[in-house]
C-alpha cells in the first residue's frame, strides 16, 4: 500500500482552492467530460481536490488505455502541470491506483484528510463511509476494500472486470430504487470533526448539495454531482478562499 496523504497544510501562497466530486465519468458521458474540460481550462485555483467518484466505475488502472479514459488522463495531467491535483477515492473509483495517479499527475489522498487553510481546519471525505444506515452497502464496502478481494478482482481480464462493474452498478441502482439513498450519519460526522478539531466537513457522494449547520458552529458542506448527459446541466466547482466558500455552477 502506497502512502496516502492525510494532512495538508496550505502553503502561504495559496489564495483559492477548488473542490469537485461525483462526475461519474465513463464512456457514455461525453458532455459531462466536456463540462469538466471547460471547468479545468477556466479554473482559477492554486490546488484542485477531487473528492471521489470522478468515474462511474474504475476497474483497474489498465482501463486508462480506453479511448474515453485517455481523454480524461489528458485533461487531468494538463491541469496538474500547473498546480497540485489531489484525488480521494469514492465508492465507484476506489480501485484507482498509483499507475493512473501517475499518468494523471494526481496525488492520492487517504479516506479522511484534514486540510488546514486560511486559518481553518476542514475535514475532507467522500462520504460513503459515514452512511452507516446503509448496512448492505457497508458490508459490501468492507469486502471490496480488502487487499485480497482487490487482488482477485484485478487478476481478471479487463473485459470481465468491465462486465462485473456493470452488474454491480445495476444491483446498486436497484437497491436505490427501493428507497432514498442513505445520508451521512450525524454522530459519525460529529466524531470526524472532533477527531480533527475541525468545524467544517466537506464531502460528496450523496448528490444532495447543501450546507448543513451543525451544533457548536460547525458545518457540513455537500458538493454537487455533475451530469450533462441525461437531459440537464448539473455541476459545481466549490471554491474556498479567505473570503469563505463559494459554489460556481458549471453550465
Ligand atoms: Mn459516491
Amino acid at each position: 500500500m502506497s502512502l496516502l496523504i492525510d494532512q495538508i497544510q496550505a502553503p502561504p501562497a495559496w489564495r483559492r482552492l477548488a473542490f469537485i466530486s461525483d462526475l461519474h465519468l465513463g464512456p457514455d458521458t461525453p458532455r459531462t467530460q466536456l463540462a469538466l474540460q471547460r471547468a479545468l481550462q477556466a479554473l482559477d485555483a492554486d490546488a484542485l481536490f477531487i473528492l471521489g467518484d470522478l468515474f462511474e466505475a474504475w476497474v483497474g488502472d489498465d482501463a486508462r488505455e480506453l479511448p474515453w479514459a485517455q481523454a480524461v488522463v489528458a485533461l487531468l495531467s494538463t491541469c496538474a502541470a500547473t498546480r497540485p491535483v489531489y484525488f480521494q477515492h469514492g465508492n465507484r473509483d476506489f480501485l484507482l491506483g498509483p499507475a493512473m495517479a501517475e499518468a494523471c499527475g494526481l496525488q492520492l489522498l487517504a479516506e479522511e484528510v484534514c486540510l488546514q487553510a486560511f486559518g481553518q481546519r476542514v475535514v475532507l471525505v467522500h462520504g460513503d463511509a459515514q452512511c452507516l444506515e446503509d448496512r448492505p452497502y457497508q458490508a459490501f464496502r468492507a469486502q471490496v476494500r480488502q487487499p485480497a478481494w482487490q487482488q482477485g478482482f484485478l487478476a481478471q481480464p479487463l473485459a470481465t472486470r468491465l462486465q462485473l462493474a456493470a452488474q454491480m452498478r445495476d444491483a446498486s441502482q436497484q437497491a436505490q430504487a427501493d428507497g432514498p439513498y442513505a445520508d451521512l450519519d450525524a454522530q459519525a460526522c460529529a466524531a470526524l470533526l472532533q477527531r480533527h478539531a475541525a468545524l467544517t466537513l466537506l464531502h460528496g457522494h450523496t448528490h444532495r448539495p447543501a450546507r448543513h449547520a451543525l451544533p457548536g458552529g460547525a458545518q457540513r458542506l455537500v458538493l454537487s454531482d455533475w451530469d450533462h448527459d441525461h437531459g440537464g446541466t448539473r455541476g459545481e466547482v466549490m471554491l474556498f478562499s479567505p473570503q469563505g466558500w463559494q459554489r460556481l455552477p458549471q453550465p
